[in-house]
């Protein structure tokens, strides 16, 4: 068994050694862990910590993690969010676990908890991924309750600000800026966001993930974003790490971002680094259009370590495991 102090001693080898040695265990597994995206990934870390640290599993972890964040009061994520162009609330979600299982569901109306339907998608359907109508009609048959239409009071105020132009531009992370320029603190003094997406690894070195949102705000009726999108919003090879992206839904899906980052670490690359080069590949591919989007990924390796990079300042993200007790991390950036 290895102490602590030894832990950290080996730890700080090891990470320099992985692109030489690959995942040949040059460390030892920090675990539990986990890492989920924006400011509200602090009380969603708790929820999922509560599972992990009784030895529950990183799948139970994720999903009771982002379950507190699309139920949080002023949070933008869930039904709570901002509607599209038209005036409702359409939410995207998914799920993976360790053994390449996934299901997602996209524009889903009125369910408070679209994560637990996509794991209903995984666990009771031959399918991957369920959207619009049907998702709810195969929400309502697993005995999800049917929440009423109607648009939380700031989204209500947001969408009738909106409408005073309606103009179709809708921006991704704009509040990366406002967070600078003028920070949007909630009630429990936490950010609002739209997004969280989340990675664990259990006690039994087993990785998920989890993504729910209500995407792009004043977006088009129908549009799908990344975060449902296997691949895209989150990836888990139980072999390699698990990596999550927020921001820009259509870029990260450009990339199949997620997927991208977990192929980085199987070549050897750290969780940051990993992350860092599936955003150069989208600021070489944006050009001078580089500066209009925000996109950001999280990631996790099987040894336990982890990283996140951003193409621009303003993400953050938040993160525990056994011996880092739960905190915010600024990430850094590439532009
Ligand atoms: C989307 N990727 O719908 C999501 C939104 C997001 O931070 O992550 N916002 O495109």
């Amino acid at each position: 068994m290895v102490s602590r102090r030894k832990f950290f001693k080996i730890g700080g080898v090891g990470t320099s050694l992985l692109p030489i040695f690959g995942f040949k265990r040059a460390v030892p597994f920090a675990s539990p862990i986990v890492i989920s995206t924006w400011d509200p990934g602090i009380n969603a870390n708790k929820a999922a910590w509560n599972v992990l640290e009784k030895n529950g599993l990183s799948l139970d972890a994720v999903e009771q993690g982002v379950r507190v964040t699309e139920a949080e009061n002023g949070c933008c994520v869930g039904l709570q969010g901002n509607p599209d162009r038209d005036g409702f609330v359409t939410l995207d979600a998914s799920i993976m676990d360790h053994q390449f299982n996934c299901g997602g569901v996209s524009c889903l109306e009125r369910i408070k908890h679209p994560i637990s339907v996509a794991r209903k998608v995984m666990e009771k359907t031959p399918h991957v991924l369920l959207s619009g109508e049907g998702a709810l009609q195969f929400a309502i048959a697993q005995g999800f309750p049917v929440e009423e239409k109607k648009l939380s009071a700031d989204a209500q105020k947001n969408y009738e600000n909106w409408l005073k132009t309606s103009k179709y531009n809708p921006t991704i992370n704009i509040e990366n800026k406002q967070k600078i320029d003028t920070p949007l603190k909630l009630p429990n003094g936490e950010f609002n966001h739209d997004t969280i997406a989340m990675l664990a690894m259990d006690s039994q070195h087993n990785l998920a993930a989890s993504c729910t949102t209500s995407g792009m705000a004043f977006k088009m009726r129908g549009r799908c974003g990344d975060s449902p999108i296997i691949g895209a919003g989150i990836y888990v090879d139980n072999e390699v790490g698990a990596a999550a992206g927020t921001g820009q839904g259509e870029d990260c899906i450009r990339i199949l971002g997620s997927h991208t980052v977990v192929e980085f670490m199987r070549q050897g690359y750290s969780p940051e680094m990993a992350c860092r080069k599936a955003i150069e590949r989208i600021a070489k591919i944006k050009k001078d259009k580089v500066k209009d989007i925000q996109l950001a990924f999280i990631a996790i390796n099987k040894n336990g370590q982890y990283g996140a990079f951003a193409l621009q300042n303003g993400f953050s993200y938040a993160i525990q495991n056994s011996q880092i007790p739960n905190q915010l991390i600024q990430a850094k950036y590439l532009i």
